[in-house]
């Protein structure tokens, strides 16, 4: 090496000092040990083990092994620097029913993970709910139930005891989206119906248990930061014309404002009502349930992959069973140009600066959290061992710049969690698809940094990004 390959390359984006640098996992997607120690079933273990739901018949059961191995993932984090993690709790490890007492030995688990944690030097992010709902709890009526919301404050009683003096910051709810619409409206995510009012009966109860949780964790907890994960679509209408700028109103209505309007302005949007007459009057939200939903959060963590392009229907009729209640008829959905993932999602990183920016105006004062971003591509540890990936590289970086041009233009950006730590279970598509930094081999759960991990841990040591 000459001394010229020595010196290191400038770093010209530089993020602000105290920047957050994360990674993010949750804990159906890697945990495993399913059925020990006292957890029992959620949705998604149902889920998945109902034939033709998710590909090639994968489940969580084992995972990433990560229950046992958690120790050995925190020391892959330290090799890389990161200052904070974010992960998720399994509800039915801790309160297999969704009612009573706790588990001790589910509590212990998230005991032992938060002060290996603190011991690494890296702060702790709990999210309390990444879509396992004891199943118990489903079989009683889900989230389209008003009791589902009140169960959820009393676990998250139990999480802010347990664990309120060391958790940094408390995440509510991940991707509520997802859960009420996937879950409910198409039945692509647990617990698989279909049922239009039910999505919207259950997006108002995630936003009633959210703010019930609120309550909890800032009595018990009052030093830490509490907020919530959206994945907030970034919509981009196809024309200016009327039609289709109609189009994206109604997507950002029943994507975005069902949950920001409740959380952050105590209302529900009045388009979604109109737009959703057909299927609802509404009449489950109740007196003072806005005023629950509305307790105020010290930040808002958004997960952002793809932008979403909208147009007005074309004459060809829409799918029956759609997530996007009041949007049915009404929205086609462009495939956005440009280079795509191994999920088929659209790699655009102006859409993370196009909602950044749009959330600098909605929501000021409200500081900003990305708590996902990331790809999926079809990794492999090549003859030497090595795991090279320089799509991830090359889209992280695109994305990184990204949030860095929102910051410069005022956008109030705190830190950045990089989904995901490890390859893990992705949902309907399994173990199929590949979202970790590290290579995880299924088999032997032998784990292997890729090219992008080297790459984020040297962009964190530097604390931006090189030319
Ligand atoms: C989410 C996610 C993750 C996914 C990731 C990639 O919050 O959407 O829940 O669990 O794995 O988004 O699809």
């Amino acid at each position: 090496m000459t001394a010229l390959d020595a010196r290191p390359a400038t770093t010209t984006l530089r993020f602000p000092t105290g920047f957050r640098w994360g990674t993010a996992t949750a804990a159906y997607q890697i945990e495993g040990a399913a059925s020990e120690d006292g957890r029992t079933p959620s949705i998604w273990d149902t889920f998945s083990r109902t034939p033709g739901k998710v590909r090639n018949g994968d489940t969580g059961d084992v995972a990433a092994d990560h229950y046992h191995r958690m120790s050995e993932d925190i020391g892959l984090m330290r090799r890389l620097g990161v200052t904070d993690y974010r992960f998720s709790i399994a509800w039915p490890r801790v309160q297999p029913t969704g009612r009573g007492p706790a588990v001790q030995k589910g509590l212990d688990f998230y005991r032992r993970l938060v002060d290996e944690l603190l011991e690494a030097g890296i702060r702790p992010v709990a999210t309390l709910y990444h879509w396992d709902l004891p199943q118990e709890l489903e079989d009683a009526g889900g989230w389209p139930e008003r009791d589902t919301a009140y169960r959820f404050g009393e676990y998250a009683a139990i999480m802010a005891e347990a664990l309120g003096d060391r958790v940094a910051t408390w995440t509510t709810l991940n991707e509520p989206w997802c859960a009420a619409f996937l879950g409910y409206g198409n039945g692509e995510h647990a617990p698989g119906r279909t049922s239009a009012l039910a999505s919207l009966r259950a997006a108002h109860h995630f936003n009633l248990a959210h703010g019930l949780a609120v309550g909890q964790l800032r009595g018990t907890a009052p030093a830490a930061e509490i907020s919530l994960t959206l994945n907030l679509h970034a919509v981009r209408p196809r024309s200016n014309a009327p039609e289709d700028l109609d189009a994206a109103r109604r997507i950002d209505a029943v994507g975005n404002r069902v949950f920001l309007d409740p959380v952050f302005h105590g209302r529900l949007p009045e388009d979604l009502i109109h737009d959703t007459a057909p299927v609802t009057d509404w009449s489950f939200v109740l007196d003072g349930d806005l005023d629950i939903t509305a307790a105020p959060i010290d930040s808002l963590g958004i997960n952002y992959y793809s932008p979403t392009v909208v147009a007005a229907a074309s004459p060809s009729p829409s799918p029956s069973s759609s997530p996007w209640a009041g949007a049915e008829g009404h929205v086609s959905f462009l495939p956005a140009p440009g280079p795509r993932t191994a999920m088929n999602w659209p790699v655009d990183a102006e859409g993370l600066y196009e909602l950044l920016v749009r959330l600098r105006d909605d929501l000021p004062g409200v500081p900003l959290l990305i708590t996902e971003n990331g790809a999926a591509y079809d990794d492999y540890a090549d003859p030497s061992g090595a795991v090279k990936d320089p799509e991830r590289v090359e889209y992280l970086h695109a994305h990184l710049t990204a949030v860095h041009r929102a910051l410069a233009d005022g956008a109030d950006v705190r830190g950045y969690f990089l989904w995901s730590l490890l390859d893990n279970f992705e949902w309907a598509y399994g173990y199929s698809k590949r979202f970790g930094i590290v290579h995880v081999d299924f088999a032997t759960q032998r784990r292997t940094l890729k090219d992008s991990a080297r790459w984020y841990a040297d962009i964190i040591a530097r604390g931006g990004l090189p030319a």
